[in-house]
């Protein structure tokens, strides 16, 4: 429960609440949220907390839509450009909290709730998670939009309404096991669906040229159409009156039934059309970091962006007539990732065959409107298309990528007039959009990226060092050619969901530290924290929001595994998607010779040994086997090590299933030590890094992604850093079969192989990936960076038992957060890439 002294040291003022609450044409939240339990659900009272729920979140939908009306009423009037952040992913987690904290409602409905008999925590959890996303890139988006929302910038989120979200994450017998997603059972009172706006969207068939009087005009016939419904998700800033939108799209069928079949008894077939609409839809891939190279994922994308940009056309038209030059003043585009990439051709194709534009007046304007995210550094991961599925599926995009790429090729070839011919047919080859697939002559590929790039403005990595790997090795030939559309925006998280709201207590102290709670919207406040950092009163309350924030940890792992932890040890915490780039695996290695030390010790010994709960958590995508051994090696140390009586209090290690957004809520303001230990060069940025250090959480971590930017910011003494860098990795790669493998190293491998753990043969795999370099050649260098991680480990323990020293860092990491607000890298996306200005509604 947040105590009352706290929920007002958050609210923007007392006076400015009861300002907007006297003139507040909206009913008691008490009245209204048992009228909408009676009239919408058809309940006399709230039984439970989920009917609480219900009836609170419906009410406060609707000072939500005042908002959101008001916001875009003004929008209108006001005609300002909007940026247009298009999206496969929106991993938005809960809405309750959030929207009552960010619209300032948390006081008058909290007090509502208490005469109905609840209180506002429980109530909230009885909310699902929106769950569109995989991981840090899905989170991303969905924070930029708060941001986007709380700078009162014009914009809007596109996305897809997934019916099924990502997977629920169930353990059996210490295995993954997915099942899943099905949020929307219950409704969704976060959402409006838009009766009436809708696109028609269409696959496959075929194009003809045809003549329009002298003109000759491309006509594209599809095979298959169906509807691309809106429903609208409001998105309320903090301390402004702007709501902004995320609109998703939902796949309908174009004609609900088939009539003939129906009459004729043919019940199946007459159902086939909704069913094939519906898939489109239906499911988010559960990939993170690899392209999913199915048919229907290239379908998912072509859908969502078709719609999105008719829609934008169709309200550009609707002010500005066929005006479109004016476009690229009025509208922007930001390509999360290469998945709305198809976007170049299909903007393209409305610009040049639906509105009559030439050519090349229709590409400058699509060049000048779109900009691309990189957000993965490993380049067997870049998306690529088969030729024949594009042309199958989107034959008239297929056409204009084959003359986008015509045009870029020969245009690339007079820039490079100097070199030598043969030298100069190798670089266009090598930067052709349309090329060979390398590992099957046979097929031709669309690459993606390239289209992006090629297709864009702008281009950015989403850290620093990643925006580098981007110019100096990914699209390093693009790079060469185009130097200035290269640039970085190291990503940031909301300070609102993050800090201030999952970690009310914490708010609270630093609000009445700094005097008021203006660091909500303008984080570089919090580095007049550095001042108390080593002041001991101060630390005694900052420790003690740690401890309040433990137990509640505790209490869920008691929840969840039925066991007591030690709340007086370290809690050390790693969550982020299963990969073996993030070197879960690494982290258990260090937890096994742990326990083995701790066994070999004298019970003097022992008393010595800084205690710790060792917490590993998040999902492996559904086919990635080696992630999915990576977990059950968790759960089975994790089962032999917390049955241990002698050890049990010292260490333990416990595997959380089912990671998602508002575990993370938990979860982070409990930790006091958190793992980014990914190989150096292999992530690109990491988000949990930022929210970690926001709620006053250690970091050991490698040289890699916005690590070395956080490392900046807060002090690099102090963070534990280890590991080889990210220029070495090339070359240790090469040398890695001659690695002489440290003892301890082999000891272990030993100790999993010898089924220490049980399970051996599951296992096998897993030693082998790193150990035996005939079958795997450990390419994230697990063993290369062992030794200087036990080393950093130890050092961890050292300043542990030094608890001024502890506090004293940790309270340096919030000092130093912030940087990391996504209201900075969206300041920086609006002024050098969209070039978008805030436009605010009156109050
Ligand atoms: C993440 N990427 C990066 N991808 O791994 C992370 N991929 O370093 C970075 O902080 C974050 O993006 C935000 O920039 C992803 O999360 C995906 O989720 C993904 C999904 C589908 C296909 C490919």
């Amino acid at each position: 429960v947040i105590p009352a002294r706290s929920r007002g040291a958050l609210r923007v003022s007392a006076v400015a609440e009861a300002e907007r609450t006297a003139t507040s044409s909206s009913p008691a939240p008490t009245g209204d949220i048992t009228n909408k339990l009676k009239y919408l659900f058809g309940k006399e009272a709230a039984e439970t907390p989920k009917d609480a729920y219900h009836g609170t979140a419906w009410s406060v939908r609707e000072r939500l839509i005042d908002s959101f009306d008001k916001t875009h009423e003004h929008w209108k009037k006001e005609d300002p450009k909007f940026i247009y952040y298009l999206s496969a992913e929106f991993l938005m987690g809960r809405s309750l909290t959030n929207t009552v904290y960010n619209l300032g409602l948390e006081g008058e409905y909290a007090d509502a709730l208490r005469q109905l008999g609840y209180d506002m925590e429980k109530v909230a959890d009885a909310e699902r998670d929106a769950a569109l996303g995989n991981g840090g890139l899905g989170r991303l988006a969905a924070c930029f939009l708060d941001s986007i929302a709380t700078l009162d910038l014009p914009g809007w989120g596109y996305g897809i309404r997934y019916k099924y979200g990502m997977f629920k994450q169930v353990l059996k017998n210490g295995y993954q096991a997915e099942q899943p997603d099905i949020w929307l059972t219950s409704g969704n009172p976060w959402e409006i669906r838009r009766d009436g706006l809708r696109f028609e969207v269409g696959f496959g068939g075929r194009v003809e040229r045809k003549k329009d009087g002298n003109k000759e005009v491309t006509v594209w016939t599809p095979s298959e159409k169906v509807w691309a419904q809106a429903y609208d998700n409001p998105i309320p800033g903090f301390s402004t009156p702007t709501t902004s939108n995320l609109r998703l799209w939902d796949a309908q069928p174009i004609s609900e039934f088939d009539l003939g079949a129906f009459n004729a008894g043919d019940y199946d077939r007459a159902m086939l059309d909704r069913e094939r609409a519906e898939a489109i839809s239906a499911v988010l891939y559960p990939n993170d970091s690899t392209p999913e190279g199915k048919e229907l994922r290239l379908k998912q994308q072509y859908f969502f962006v078709c719609a999105s940009l008719q829609d934008v056309l169709s309200r550009f038209k609707a002010t500005h007539g066929t005006k479109f030059e004016l476009l690229p003043d009025k509208a922007c585009f930001q390509l999360n990732d290469t998945h709305p990439t198809i976007a170049v051709a299909e903007l393209m194709r409305l610009l040049v065959d639906v509105e009559g534009l030439d050519w090349d007046a229709a590409w400058t304007i699509t060049t000048k409107c779109l900009n691309y995210t990189n957000h993965t550094v490993m380049p067997e991961a870049l998306e690529k298309w088969p030729v024949k599925v594009m042309a199958k599926m989107l034959p008239r995009h297929m056409e204009i990528i084959e003359v986008i790429n015509e045009g870029w090729t020969k245009w690339l070839g007079g820039h490079l007039k100097e070199l030598k011919a043969e030298e100069r047919a190798k670089r266009i080859s090598a930067m052709s959009i349309i090329h060979e697939n390398p590992w099957n002559k046979e097929e031709m590929l669309v690459n993606m990226a390239y289209l992006a790039v090629v297709g864009s403005s702008a281009v950015n990595g989403v850290a620093a060092i990643h925006s580098n790997i981007v110019k100096d090795e990914i699209l390093n030939d693009f790079y060469q050619i185009f130097p200035s559309k290269f640039q970085n925006k190291t990503n940031g998280v909301t300070p609102r969901r993050w800090l201030a709201w999952c970690n009310p207590e914490l708010a609270s102290l630093i609000t009445e530290t700094l005097g008021s709670n203006e660091w909500i919207n303008d984080t570089e406040k919090l580095s007049a924290l550095r001042a108390h950092a080593s002041d001991p009163t101060f630390q005694k309350k900052w420790a003690a929001v740690k401890h309040a924030k433990k137990e509640k940890l505790a209490a869920l792992i008691k929840k969840i595994h039925g066991d007591s932890v030690n709340t007086n040890a370290l809690f050390d915490i790693q969550i982020k998607r299963i990969h073996e780039y993030k070197r879960q695996y690494l982290n258990v290695l260090s937890i096994i010779w742990r326990y083995k030390q701790l066994k070999k010790m004298t019970p003097e010994q022992r008393k010595k040994a800084v205690p710790r709960v060792c917490l590993i958590g998040g999902k492996a995508a559904s086919a990635y086997d080696m992630a999915k051994r990576i977990i059950r090696l968790v759960t089975a140390v994790g089962d032999v090590i917390n049955k241990d009586p002698e050890t049990k209090d010292l260490l333990s290690l416990y595997f959380l299933p089912d990671y998602n957004v508002t575990l993370a809520e938990t979860i982070i303001p409990a930790a006091e030590l958190s793992q980014h230990i990914s190989t150096a060069g292999t992530e690109a940025s990491g988000t949990s890094n930022m929210k970690f250090q926001m709620n006053g959480c250690l970091i050991i971590g490698t040289w890699d992604g916005a690590n070395i930017e956080i490392a900046e910011e807060t002090g690099v003494d102090n963070v534990f850093v280890f590991g080889v860098r990210a220029d070495e990795i090339n070359q240790l790669r090469k040398e890695r079969k001659n690695f002489k493998t440290d003892p301890r190293w082999d000891e272990i491998m030993k100790d999993i192989e010898g089924g220490m753990f049980g399970d051996k043969d599951y296992f096998k795999p897993l030693v082998d990936s790193v150990n035996n370099m005939k079958v795997g050649n450990d390419w994230f260098l697990v063993a290369n960076d062992f030794a200087a991680y036990l080393d950093a480990q130890e050092e961890v323990d050292k300043v542990y038992k030094d608890q001024s020293e502890w506090l004293r860092r940790s309270i340096m990491y919030t000092a130093g957060s912030g940087k990391f607000s996504s209201d900075r890298t969206i300041r920086e996306y609006a002024e050098d890439i969209w070039h978008v200005k805030p436009s605010r509604p009156a109050a």
